[in-house]
């Protein structure tokens, strides 16, 4: 096993980007059930993410999402994370909600429409230009539902226009991560459907353009870990949006579905250098609590990337490397188990109480009251959700 105290001063280092509208209402396209304790503004939001740091101690950033996030003073906003003691992380675009985008938003084959599309996402880096963002996320749902809908060689013609825009815009600790999707809501093409796709997109710009790759948006059985591997040493990973999924996009947990694919991710992560602050890899949730309390939602997830990240720090690779240079195929992978199967509970929660923070973040935070407190005071108002 690896020196426990490198490792612990590893995972002190870590850094967890939660999402803006996990704390706000979600659901499927069958219903979206309202929680109590919901917050109604981006501030609101922020303050539940606020907590979910003060818990674990390893989620500084919040990621927001324009419009949803949308308010007339936004270094008023970044002046309320930092009095919460949090950040603004990644800005987050949409252009896949607007009526004007039933047939794409940069691929569209109306020019007024993807022109804008993309004053949608020039905007968004005037907004990480007052909130002092250095990530810009792009997800386009676009794509056709019919085979000889649109010409497909036009769309990426007109994504790779798009994508040029926004690179040229980019100030110089800036950059953008393109997030690639199989599937939904497109059905037939997506038009950024794979890390491929998103690569040699991203390849032809230059550095300030880095993949995302969202754990959800694959095929089942991708091996995401293999992508992982490449992209960093390719230096294109730019990040992760991370979830979990039994069947499609399904946007629960990280670490709930799979804990072992999260770890066989994180392992790629460690090997490649990713873990290291100088590679940039954001480390970000991309989820939805549709059914379970969003805070503590929030700081389950973060304490499932820690002990994935813990479990892939304690592979004792300079054995491993051995074992696999002999061509020790069962040693190689009784090397690797024998770090997923330890259990870094204890090493976490000492980690924890090092730091003065309690060992157990779920417990101290049902303690503090602060879920019966703001269901209390956020009375009135509407309730932030999909599309607020
Ligand atoms: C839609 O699939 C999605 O989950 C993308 O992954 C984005 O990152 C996220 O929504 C927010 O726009
Ligand atoms: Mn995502």
């Amino acid at each position: 096993m690896s020196d426990t105290s490198a490792v612990k001063d590893a995972l002190r280092r870590q850094q967890i980007e939660t999402p803006s509208w996990a704390y706000g209402n979600s659901g499927t396209r069958f219903k979206v059930f309202a929680q109590q304790g919901v917050p109604r503004t981006p501030q609101e939001k922020i303050d539940d993410a606020a907590q979910v740091h003060r818990f674990t101690g390893v989620a500084p950033t919040v990621a927001v999402h324009i419009p949803w996030d949308k308010v007339d003073d936004y270094a008023a906003l970044a002046a309320h994370a930092k009095e919460k003691g949090v950040r603004i992380g990644a800005v987050n675009t949409n252009v896949f909600q607007d009526d004007d985008y039933m047939l794409g938003s940069v691929t569209n084959p109306d020019p007024a429409i993807r022109r804008k599309a993309l004053a949608h996402l020039l905007e968004c880096v005037d907004i990480m230009d007052e909130v002092g963002s250095r990530d810009l996320k792009l997800w386009f749902s676009d794509g056709t539902n019919y085979p000889g809908q649109d010409d497909v060689r036009a769309r990426q013609d007109r994504m790779a226009e798009a994508l040029a825009a926004v690179y040229e815009r980019l100030g110089d600790d800036q950059r953008f991560l393109l997030e690639y999707k199989l599937f939904e809501p497109a059905f037939y093409m997506t038009d950024l459907p794979d890390w491929g796709t998103s690569y040699a997109h991203c390849l032809k710009l230059g550095p300030k353009a880095q993949v995302v790759v969202d754990t959800g948006h694959h095929a089942p059985g991708t091996n995401i870990e293999f992508i992982v591997a490449f992209l960093l040493r390719e230096g294109k990973l730019g990040g992760f949006d991370f979830n979990s999924r039994f069947y499609a996009d399904d946007d629960l947990m990280v670490g709930a579905a799979d804990p072992f694919q999260l770890f066989r991710i994180m392992h790629e992560v460690v090997r490649g250098g990713g873990y290291e602050a100088e590679t940039g890899v954001a480390f970000m949730l991309d989820q939805c609590h549709n059914i379970e309390p969003k805070i503590q939602g929030q700081i389950r997830s973060v304490m499932n990337v820690q002990e994935a990240t813990a479990k892939a720090l304690l592979i004792d690779r300079d054995a491993l490397s051995a074992a696999q240079a002999a061509g020790d195929v069962l040693g190689a992978n009784a090397i690797f188990m024998d770090a997923y199967n330890t259990d870094v509970r204890p090493l976490l929660a000492e980690l924890r109480e090092e730091t003065g923070l309690h060992p157990d973040p779920i417990a101290a935070y049902k303690a503090s009251g602060y879920f019966e407190r703001v269901v209390a005071e956020r009375q009135g108002g509407q309730a932030a959700g999909w599309g607020a």
